[in-house]
C-alpha cells in the first residue's frame, strides 16, 4: 500500500501543494512536462501515476471554491504536468466563513468527489491520503472537510493525514478565525488518523535566520518549503530504500494511543543556509538535538512543559540506525524528555538513505542527513486552550454569528463544536492524570 492521494484545498493547502509538487518532481528526476529524465528505479510510483507515453502526473488534486489561486497554478512552470481535471474551482470564495466553505457548490463537490474515485480506482496499491488546509479561512476549513468526510465514509481504508495551518498567536489574518478553526478542529479529530498542526508564527520563526543571512524577504513559497521538507521526510520510506521502513499506517498504530489523542507536533532539521551547504558538519546526534529544540518546532507549543505520549523519528541521508538510537538516548537525557507514564517505550525510528533535495530558487541548503520528528505530546491542548478562548470572548458577544447562522448552521451547532474541543482539552488533561471537576464545567456562555 505504497501510493498516496494528494489533497490541497483553499489558498494555503493549493500553494503549499504547488511546492510539494516542486519537491517531488526534483526528488524523483522528472520533468516539468512530466517525463522521467533518468532511469526508473520506480521510488516515483507513490507520488506520480503513469498516463502513456512515458509520461507521469501527480497524484494529486487542488480544489478552490474560487478560480485565482488554482488558475496559477494551471498556467505556470508545472502547467504541462497536470491533466485539466485535476484542477477543480469556482468562482466565488467562501470570504473566510466556514459555513460558506462547508455549503460550498455540489457541482464543484461532484466534480471533486469524481476525480478523487478516479484516482483511487486506477491504483492497486493506494494507501493514503495526505491533505493540506489552512483551518482559518472558509474554503480550506469547510469545504476541505467536507471533502474529508466523504473520503473517510466512501474510501475508508485510506490511512489519511491532514496537514494543517492554524492562525497563529500573534498574526491574525481573519477576525472568524477562531470560529472557523473549532468548527474544523471537530470534523478533523473525528475523520483525520494524524492531524499535523502548524502555524505560520512559527514556520517564520524557523525560516528568519536563514532568510536574514540571504536578504530574502519572508514568503509563503519559504514557509511552504519547510511544510514540504516535513512531508517529504515522513514518506521518504514509502519511496526509497532504508534500514528502518515506517508505513503511513505506522504513524497511526504508534503515535494514537486513543482515536481523538491524534494532534501532533512537527519539527525538521538541520535547518541551514546556503553558506553552510560546502561544509556540512551535521551529525547524527546534532539534527537529533535540534529536532527536540522548541525553536525548530512548526506549532506554537512547549513541548517540554507537557509529556510525551508518543514520537516517531524519521532519519534520512547518511544516518546508521545505531547511530540514530544512541542520538534519541542523548537528546532524552540533555533535554529531560518526559513520557506519560505509561508509555515504557514512546520512540518508533526510521532511516532512510535517501537524502533530501532541494529547488535551486531555495534559501535552504541541501544537507547529508535530515531528521523530522513527528510528536504527540499533551501540550497541543495549549493551542486549542488559546483558540478555544478566543472562540469564548466572540461567541459571549454572538459576535460574527450572524455570518454562520445566515448560511444555514444553528446556535448549537457553535455549542456542540466548542463542547467538543473542550472534550479533547480535558482528554489531554486526563491522559497526565490531572483533570479537576472545575476543568469539566469548561465554560458557561
Ligand atoms: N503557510 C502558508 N499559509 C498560507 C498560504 N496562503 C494562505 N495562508 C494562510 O492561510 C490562512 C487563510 O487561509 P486561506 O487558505 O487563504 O483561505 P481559504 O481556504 O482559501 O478560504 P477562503 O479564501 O476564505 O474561501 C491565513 O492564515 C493565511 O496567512 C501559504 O501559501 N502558506
Ligand atoms: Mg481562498
Amino acid at each position: 500500500m505504497k501510493d498516496v492521494l494528494l489533497l490541497h484545498v483553499g489558498q494555503c493547502g493549493i500553494q503549499q501543494g504547488a511546492k510539494l509538487i516542486e519537491t517531488l518532481t526534483i526528488e524523483h528526476n522528472i520533468s516539468e512536462t512530466g517525463k522521467l529524465q533518468k532511469g526508473s528505479d520506480g521510488s516515483h510510483f507513490s507520488f506520480f501515476q503513469e498516463q502513456g507515453q512515458g509520461r507521469y502526473v501527480p497524484r494529486a488534486i487542488f480544489i478552490d471554491l474560487e478560480s485565482l489561486v488554482c488558475d496559477r497554478l494551471r498556467g505556470g512552470r508545472f502547467k504541462d504536468l497536470f491533466s485539466q481535471n485535476q484542477f477543480i474551482s469556482g468562482v466565488e470564495d467562501a470570504a473566510n466563513v466556514f459555513a460558506r466553505g462547508r455549503n460550498g457548490s455540489k457541482k464543484l463537490f461532484t466534480k471533486a468527489m469524481n476525480s478523487i474515485r478516479k484516482v483511487v480506482e486506477t491504483s492497486n496499491t493506494i494507501g493514503g491520503l495526505l491533505s493540506f488546509q489552512a483551518s482559518s479561512g472558509g474554503t480550506g476549513s469547510g469545504f476541505g472537510s467536507l471533502i474529508l468526510e466523504e473520503i473517510a465514509d466512501r474510501f475508508n481504508t485510506l490511512t489519511r493525514i491532514a496537514y494543517t495551518t492554524h492562525p497563529s498567536r500573534f498574526m491574525s489574518t481573519s477576525v472568524l478565525a477562531p470560529y472557523n478553526t473549532i468548527f474544523n478542529l471537530n470534523t478533523m479529530t473525528n475523520i483525520c488518523d494524524i492531524n499535523i498542526s502548524l502555524d505560520n508564527q512559527s514556520l517564520y520563526r524557523i525560516a528568519q535566520p536563514v532568510l536574514e543571512f540571504s536578504n530574502g524577504s519572508p514568503s509563503f513559497d519559504t514557509l511552504n518549503e519547510l511544510v514540504c521538507r516535513v512531508c517529504s521526510d515522513m514518506t521518504a520510506s514509502l519511496r526509497f530504500d532504508g534500514e528502518l521502513h515506517i508505513g503511513l499506517q505506522d504513524y497511526k498504530t504508534n503515535l494514537v494511543p486513543y482515536p481523538r489523542i491524534n494532534h501532533m507536533m512537527v519539527s525538521h532539521a538541520p535547518i541551514t543556509n546556503m553558506s553552510e551547504r560546502h561544509f556540512d558538519s551535521t551529525t547524527t546526534e546534532s539534527i537529533t538535538l535540534d529536532s527536540f529544540d522548541p525553536k525548530y518546532l512548526m506549532c506554537d507549543c512547549e513541548p517540554l512543559t507537557g509529556r510525551y505520549i508518543a514520537i516517531t523519528l524519521n532519519y534520512r541521508g547518511d544516518v546508521k540506525p545505531d547511530a540514530a538510537h544512541k542520538a534519541v538516548l542523548k537528546a532524552k537525557e540533555i533535554y529531560g524528555i518526559k513520557f506519560v507514564q505509561w508509555m515504557p517505550t514512546g520512540t518508533k525510528i526510521s532511516v532512510n538513505h535517501e537524502k533530501i533535495k532541494t529547488g535551486f530558487q531555495s534559501f535552504f541548503a541541501e544537507s547529508n542527513k535530515a531528521i523530522t520528528t513527528c510528536a504527540n505530546n499533551t501540550d497541543i491542548s495549549s493551542k486549542f486552550e488559546r483558540i478555544s478562548t478566543q472562540f469564548d470572548m466572540l461567541y459571549k458577544n454572538r459576535a460574527f454569528c450572524h455570518w454562520f447562522l445566515d448560511e444555514g448552521m444553528l446556535e448549537e451547532d457553535f455549542l456542540i463544536a466548542r463542547e467538543q474541543i473542550a472534550a479533547l482539552q480535558n482528554d489531554y488533561k486526563d491522559i497526565l492524570g490531572m483533570t479537576t471537576e472545575d476543568d469539566e464545567d469548561f465554560t458557561t456562555f
